[in-house]
């Protein structure tokens, strides 16, 4: 449903930017909700602050435009408050590895019922090309003009490790792979989390590279210590699901299947619960 998906901002990112995949994307996965089930006015997006985060602009959906490294957070939050909703945060490398790391790993850790897409350029576009958390060794930016000294974080590895119940990797050249990838991370009940290998073609132009390496993994592994596995391989790029299991979310663990909001009791009966409680 594309056209019914688009707004009236005009788009800004660089022509063959990645992102404008992961926009067509998830036009298609909102047309697959509903088929599953799922009306456009349940599904809620956050976003932090990057080119990333443009995609809060280019699609019509609700949602909360939030601050840098707490989309993840704001996403709980609403989850928190209204479990029935399904909610998708888009992050930058930046936003989530970075400013944002913490709350990555508390959102795995607590099994969150959230979707993070995480549209990894290995830099920090917007601000125009420094060094982020997941950029290359090596790697020439404004802040690192003899090169990147460090390592690049492994993500798939952070949220297996930090527990996460679905991960993920897709490829923008792949659209209708990601596209199902993110529908069967957003149908999944606990914390989903998508890699997304998405070339910014002004600061980190792999695409060549990544055609090269990224290979469609055909199911996910059957254990954990097979997943870290293949997560870990650096001479090829595993493409699909690398694990998904089954354990209660946060919110199902603490509400059941009761909802705050639907359930919510009227102001005269929390007003007196509230007397009741401070005697
Ligand atoms: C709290 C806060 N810290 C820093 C910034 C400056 N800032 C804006 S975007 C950005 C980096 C964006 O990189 P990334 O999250 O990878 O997104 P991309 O632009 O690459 O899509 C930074 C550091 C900010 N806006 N707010
Ligand atoms: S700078 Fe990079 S990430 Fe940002 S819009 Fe341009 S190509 Fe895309
Ligand atoms: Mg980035």
């Amino acid at each position: 449903m594309p056209d019914e998906l688009a707004t009236y901002a005009e788009n800004t990112w660089c022509a063959g930017c990645g992102n404008f995949a992961i926009l067509n994307a998830m036009k298609d996965v909102v047309g697959k909700l509903e088929e599953r089930g799922v009306g456009k006015e349940r599904v809620v997006m956050t976003a932090g602050i990057g080119c990333h985060a443009k995609i809060f602009d280019y699609l019509a959906l609700s949602g909360f435009y939030s601050l840098h490294g707490r989309s993840m957070a704001t996403a709980q939050g609403i989850k928190l408050a209204n479990p029935d909703l399904k909610v998708v945060g888009f992050c930058g490398d930046g936003d989530a590895f970075a400013e944002g790391i913490a709350h990555m790993m508390y959102a795995a850790k607590r099994n969150s019922d959230i979707t993070i897409v995480v549209h990894d350029n290995g830099v920090y576009a917007l601000t125009t090309g420094q060094r982020g958390p997941t950029s290359a060794h090596g790697f020439k930016g404004p802040s690192t003009p003899r090169g990147n000294t460090e390592d690049p974080f492994n993500p798939l590895v952070l949220m297996l490790e930090a527990g996460a119940t679905f991960v993920a990797r897709g490829y923008v050249v792949m659209v209708g792979e990601l596209t199902d990838l993110i529908v069967a991370g957003m149908m999944h009940e606990g914390f989903s989390f998508i890699q997304v290998l998405q070339p910014s073609v002004t600061f980190t132009n792999r695409y060549a590279e990544y055609n090269e390496m990224v290979e469609r993994l055909e199911k996910p592994a059957s254990t954990l210590d097979e997943a870290l596995a293949l997560a870990r391989e650096t001479d090829r790029l595993p493409a699909g699901i690398f694990y998904q299991t089954e354990k209660p979310s946060n919110e199902r663990a603490l509400y059941g299947d009761w909802n705050p909001v639907t359930n919510h009791p009227p102001r005269a009966k929390r007003l007196a619960k509230v007397k009741e409680l401070i005697g």
